[in-house]
């Protein structure tokens, strides 16, 4: 009998101790949804703008949340350096991958590495594009972001809307008289600068008064977006700006600095339009230098996790949900700010 209850307690421990899965638990229990504690490699591109900050907050707090041990690297917006993460990770041989593409090319061969591994790949924020012939289905096991393109046609239609009914210091919108636009990129190459744009240009080219005097990339950083601004406003061309469209919150806040060193009134004599809605945007906002900001949601994190315990249990998944996202500008952004999350 006592030999039995020995037996006995030496299984319990050895089970507690590597887990059903049998592999070996790396302390702190098993994770949400899973029989044993994953281990998920994620790549971030950096630490560039609030939204960044806020989805990597994101997505530490969610595998806190969901007890997923997370390996996270920051790659200091270097590509290479997400490379050298990624193969660190597989021979790590992690069980999930998360990464957000600073850019959408040259993700071919790793995204073979990764496959030949059999290790499932969460794409999260922005897409990568593959040679072609190549799906991304068949590489990137779901991908968690927004509507680019969408993003970028709701600031045009908040900006026609805007200059018919309310115009600028110098003038409105009558469908015939020039509407002279100034555009501050995201990072060239990326999938929210090559997303943003595309959905800029289709939903321009509705409206031929509209007119791109400048655009330039500002990297989506505010010191960026300031120093290029800053160029603009002293050219030759500086009061012709009718309109700033600036692809994120962070190069507007730069640009709204610019402008205002320059004399004019941002909000006013510039209207000035970005992405993104982070809490930046609404003091500008609340500041009336900033016009309009279309949500961006960097709160990603919980979809993450939520999809890789899916993916892990081999439950169905579908590839691409959309976030689901507002826009904000004077008449409601007072009302929003209190319960804003980022
Ligand atoms: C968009 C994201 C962009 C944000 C910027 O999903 O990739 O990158 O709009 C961030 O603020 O730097």
């Amino acid at each position: 009998m006592k030999k039995l209850f020995v037996v006995l307690l030496v299984l319990l421990a050895a089970s507690l101790a590597f887990g059903a899965g049998g592999q070996q638990q790396s302390g702190g229990g098993v994770t949400r949804g899973m029989d044993r504690k994953i281990v998920m490699g994620y790549s971030q591109i950096g630490a560039e703008s609030e939204w960044r900050t806020a989805c990597t907050n994101s997505v530490k707090a969610a595998a806190e949340e969901y007890n997923v041990e997370l390996i996270f690297s920051d790659a200091q917006q270097k590509q290479e350096n997400q490379m050298q993460a990624i193969r660190s990770f597989i021979r790590q041989k992690v069980d999930v991958i998360g990464f957000t593409p600073v850019v959408e090319t040259g993700w071919d061969a790793i995204l073979q590495e990764i496959k030949d591994a059999g290790i499932p790949v969460i794409c999260v924020d922005r897409q990568v594009t593959l040679a072609a012939g190549k799906k991304q289905e068949d590489y990137i096991t779901a991908f968690i972001g927004s509507n680019m393109e969408l993003e970028a046609q709701k600031a045009v239609q908040w900006i026609v809307n805007y200059m018919k009914t309310t115009g600028n210091s110098r003038k409105k919108d009558d469908g015939k008289v020039d509407i002279n636009v100034a555009i501050l990129e995201g990072t060239t190459g990326s999938g929210a600068q090559v997303g943003r744009t595309a959905g800029w240009n289709k939903e321009i080219a509705k409206y031929p008064n509209y007119k791109t005097i400048f655009r330039q990339t500002g990297n989506f950083t505010r010191a960026e977006g300031q120093q290029v601004m800053e160029a603009w406003m002293k050219s030759p061309q500086a009061n012709d700006i009718d309109v700033l469209f600036a692809q994120n919150d962070d190069m507007a806040i730069g640009a709204i600095d610019a402008v205002k060193a320059a004399g004019k009134k941002p909000g006013v004599d510039i209207i000035i339009v970005s992405i993104d809605a982070v809490k930046g945007a609404f003091d500008a906002m609340l500041r009336k230098e900033l016009n309009a900001t279309i949500e961006c949601n960097p709160l990603l994190g919980p979809q993450v996790m939520d999809t890789a315990v899916k993916i892990l249990n081999k439950q169905p998944i579908t590839w691409w949900v959309e976030s689901k996202e507002s826009q904000f500008d004077w008449t409601n952004a007072e009302t929003a700010y209190p319960s804003r999350q980022y």
